[in-house]
């Protein structure tokens, strides 16, 4: 009506009105109708087949023959209600106040998150999870939490599977109603790998929350203090959610050589976030290095030191940690995180499956219906088969681990990492610099993003033949990797102990360290000016969106730019989304709530004088042709 009014005005219709502003606003003219969805999907889908998605592009193997995932058993009965309707209840305080004193273990379930992050390079798509998530709620109320987003699925969900990760997150809560979802948040350096100014880190948490976050698991990269308590404060303050903070486990408390972390380092933590008003604590075993025997002490030392519930996070590089978990429940830790069993092990989380059986029949086991978990894990197994371009080749549980002490969500990127370097067959190499530049840079708790850090420089000497004594002895000639200046400047806080000097000062030659906050070096934002600004620039687009821009400015650009191009590819079942439709092959995509629409590849056009192809398509039974460019 608006635009009628305009039209048929008189100024309009006479040639008076000043209309100069439309050719400066292309986007007024950007109108999302029902046809314009199924056409830029079909874009999406026509690209897909002819060039391949480029995320998987180089990884393709002609032999994988993916199955159809079998979804588990659920009726159409409302969820029983669970903890999140105890925590609505009881409020945080009391709620810790419950779960430190509940006799039965409970269990976090990390497949939407650190299970996928650890296995498949984090590509577990919004859709696999949307299929199970209502059904998981069903059978499985009595889970403590899911973990289900932060961590590096904030950045991988726009960079590469050009999804929006808040409505991941909207949309899980909508399906699972009734148990606490929880994330990752890297303290001061939020869902990315720098430091963020304060407010920014405020109203994401806040965010967060109102979009469907129940939990904040909160740690620093260096166990810094500094880095956690003005997060822990923001999830306190501005939510009325748990605020677990994090203690990272590093080293080995049983091994009297390693003098650093020692027990009565890992209590004095524990006191101080106790303190700095953490309602759950949590040990982030990131490597999976918490043997069992010293399980026992840590967690009994804990829970004699703190009043807080225990939460324990391990991954199972090793293959040793169920033996960890039956010390920790023994000890008395109140919450283990597992992975439905076919995304568990190895660099993963243990089988909790598994895990659940090795606790039948003592005092601390707590009934989940087996049935219902296997067919979890069928289903899963079947849909990891879809992600195989990004599994990382571990084939068996690694002693290893305990020397060179690279995190379990790490370890599936460095060997990409070192792949795209050409460095793969010294990746031996790579796992021992990695260890080495671990001592030289004084013994640090390495997980993102100083794990990041610790594995650029360990690259950096692989491709460049450098010793720990060539380091030492060329220093001053050598340009260090940006990420390891920043990290010796203070950039990502301050480790127990200080840096070490003489390094340092190779490292950063003339420029001064800071050793307070890096936050406190950045301007807040200003949220009406940005957010003026930022619809200016992103017609249609939404607040949470505005946060995903400042944290990712470039990411978020090209996410923006591909979704206009293609629409909401999150819709599209996963195997269009990696590997588009063979000729004859057919896809359901719901579109919009409730209405879907049958597509189907008829064929692939020859290449025309253009370097083009026509893709020919049925849209329910019409006709539809998309032209794409074939970039072989
Ligand atoms: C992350 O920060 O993404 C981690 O999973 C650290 O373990
Ligand atoms: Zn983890």
């Amino acid at each position: 009506p608006f635009l009628k009014n305009i039209v048929g005005s008189e100024e309009f219709q006479t040639g008076h009105a000043n209309v100069d502003f439309i050719k400066d606003r292309p986007e007024l003219f950007q109108f999302e109708t029902r046809k314009d969805r199924a056409t830029r999907l079909l874009s999406y889908i026509g690209e897909t087949v002819v060039n391949d998605n480029p995320d998987v592009r180089n990884l393709l193997d002609s032999r994988a023959n993916p199955r159809r995932p079998h979804l588990p058993h659920f009726d159409h009965a409302a969820p029983a209600p669970g903890t999140k309707q105890k925590l609505d209840e009881l409020g945080p305080e009391k709620f810790a106040e419950w779960l430190r004193n509940d006799p039965l273990v409970h269990y976090t379930d990390t497949t939407l998150r650190d299970a996928h992050q650890s296995l498949l390079a984090t590509r577990m798509r919004t859709w696999d999870m949307l299929k199970v998530a209502r059904a998981y709620a069903q059978q499985h109320p009595q889970t403590f939490s899911m973990e289900v987003w932060g961590g590096a699925t904030f950045d991988v969900a726009l960079r590469f599977l050009h999804e929006d990760p808040w409505e991941r997150l909207a949309k899980l809560r909508e399906a699972i109603p009734n148990i606490l979802l929880q994330m990752l948040i890297r303290g001061a350096n939020g869902v990315g790998y720098k430091a963020y100014p304060d407010n920014l880190t405020e109203r994401f948490v806040q965010q967060a929350a109102e979009t469907g976050v129940d939990v904040f698991r909160i740690f620093d990269s260096l166990n810094w203090m500094k880095g956690m308590e003005a997060c822990i404060g923001f999830v306190r303050n501005k939510t009325d959610r748990l605020a677990e903070a994090s203690i990272c486990y590093t080293g080995d408390i049983m091994d009297p050589s390693r003098t650093k972390y020692t027990l009565e380092y890992y209590l004095k933590l524990a006191k101080q976030l106790e303190d700095a008003g953490a309602h759950i604590l949590c040990i982030k075993d990131m490597a999976g290095l918490l043997k069992p025997y010293a399980a026992t002490e840590l967690i009994q030392g804990l829970r004699d030191t703190v009043k807080l519930p225990i939460h324990l996070h391990t991954h199972d590089t090793s293959s040793l940690q169920p033996a960890t978990y039956a010390k920790a429940v023994e000890a008395g830790v109140n919450v283990i995180d597992v992975a439905i069993g076919s995304l568990s092990g190895l660099t993963s989380q243990p089988n909790f499956n598994s895990v659940v059986e090795m606790f039948r029949g003592t005092p601390r086991h707590r009934e989940f219906n087996q049935h219902s978990l296997n067919e979890f894990s069928d289903y899963w197994e079947a849909v990891r088969e879809m992600y195989y371009p990004f599994e990382s080749g571990l084939k068996a549980g690694t002693s290893e681990v305990f020397q060179h002490e690279i995190p379990g969500g790490q370890y599936s990127n460095l060997r990409p990492q070192a792949d795209s370097l050409g460095l793969l067959d010294k990746f031996e190499e790579v796992k021992q610099r990695f260890a080495d530049v671990n001592q030289m840079f004084g013994d640090i708790v390495k997980v993102t993003p100083s794990s990041k850090v610790v594995g650029d420089m360990a690259l950096f000497m692989v491709s460049n033949n450098l010793t720990p004594q060539d380091v030492m002895d060329k220093g001053e000639g050598l340009n260090f990797p940006e990420s390891v200046r920043e990290l010796f400047r203070g950039d990502i806080g301050q480790p127990e102990g200080g840096w070490p000097a003489e390094l340092q000062k190779l490292i950063l030659k003339n420029e001064t360290p800071f050793t307070d906050r890096p936050n406190e070096h950045l301007a807040p934002i200003d949220f009406d000016k940005e957010w003026t600004a930022f619809q200016e620039k992103f017609s249609g687009a939404k607040f949470t969106d505005l946060l995903s821009w400042l944290l990712y400015p470039k990411v978020f650009e090209e996410y923006w730019a591909f979704r206009q191009k293609y629409g909401n590819v999150s819709k599209l079942p996963t195997s269009t989304f990696f590997y588009g439709l063979k000729s004859g092959e057919e896809t359901i995509i719901e579109i919009a709530r409730g209405k879907s629409v049958i597509v189907r590849l008829e064929s692939i056009g020859d290449i025309n004088e253009e370097g083009c192809r026509t893709i020919f398509f049925t849209l329910n039974g019409q006709t539809r042709n998309v032209q794409v460019r074939d970039q072989s």
